[in-house]
């Protein structure tokens, strides 16, 4: 995977130019963390909006806006918390993203990233992050482990997404917080929310449920309540709007 080796090379050449050392000296770093999972498994609708400029699938969805604007926007509207992706070379996104929306809201704040390296969850906890990702996809069940244990060991929860039922089964293991289904398929891109409703039972009950990706009306939010899901990923949807904070709001009153 492109985006997997390019991740390599850009956490190899990080831990050269900022320390753990150096990361651990943040204030952020010796913080208190938000509990994601706990404020959507307590509300109606529990909207994680992103902030997202771009995407490989979609090219540019929104240039126009500040990370400060677009979060404190989707705050006001009433959503659960809020994704960021930091990724430069894809999405347009960076880490100074996150430590801009850290400083804007005070609901829960998502790192979106493809995290490979325990070094990238020292940041995410150094530049605000409440909670992060890991994606099935890229991961082995031992480094799943190792980095979900990792990231609780520092107070953060944990999002684990899946695409299917071979990368769920090889990853269910007490240390996540979340699952996370995502109905696009990261090789065609293709988008269908099925993924989530047939996946949806086999996701066990101590974990909050989260569909990722896709999502545009009420009525598939509705949809997908009725299989058990707590949290709803949306991005695009809201980004490709002149307003991304009050579109949300329309979602949520
Ligand atoms: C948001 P959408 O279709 O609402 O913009 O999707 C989010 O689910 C998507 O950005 C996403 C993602 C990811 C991005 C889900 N998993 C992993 C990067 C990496």
């Amino acid at each position: 995977d492109k985006i997997i080796s390019d991740k390599k090379r850009e956490v190899e050449l990080k831990k050269k130019l900022v320390s753990v050392n150096q990361l651990e000296a943040t204030d952020l770093f010796n913080s208190r963390t938000k509990s994601l999972s706990k404020i959507l498994a307590n509300s109606n609708i529990g909207i994680i909006a992103e902030h997202k400029r771009r995407s490989p699938s979609k090219s540019i969805i929104n240039f126009n806006h500040s990370v400060e604007d677009v979060t404190l926007g989707y705050q006001n509207a009433g959503v659960s918390g809020i994704s960021v992706l930091t990724d430069g070379k894809y999405f347009g996104g960076s880490s100074d993203d996150l430590l801009l929306t850290k400083a804007t809201v005070n609901i829960p704040v998502l790192r979106k990233e493809f995290i490979i390296d325990e070094y990238q969850i020292l940041e995410a906890k150094a530049f605000g992050a409440d909670v992060i990702l890991l994606i099935a996809a890229v991961l082995t069940r031992e480094e799943i482990q190792h980095l979900s244990l990792f990231a609780q060991s520092l107070g953060l929860e944990v999002l684990l997404e899946v695409h299917n039922r071979e990368e769920l089964e090889k990853s269910i293991m007490p240390s996540l917080n979340m699952i996370g289904v995502n109905n696009r398929n990261l090789k065609t891109f293709e988008v269908s929310l099925d993924y989530s409703k047939e996946l949806a039972q086999l996701i066990p009950d101590e974990f909050v449920k989260v569909s990722e990706s896709g999502i545009s009306s009420i009525e598939a939010i509705k949809d997908l309540q009725q299989f058990g899901y707590q949290g709803f990923l949306m991005g695009e949807h809201f980004m490709k709007t002149d307003n991304p904070g009050n579109e949300a709001k329309a979602f949520i009153q």
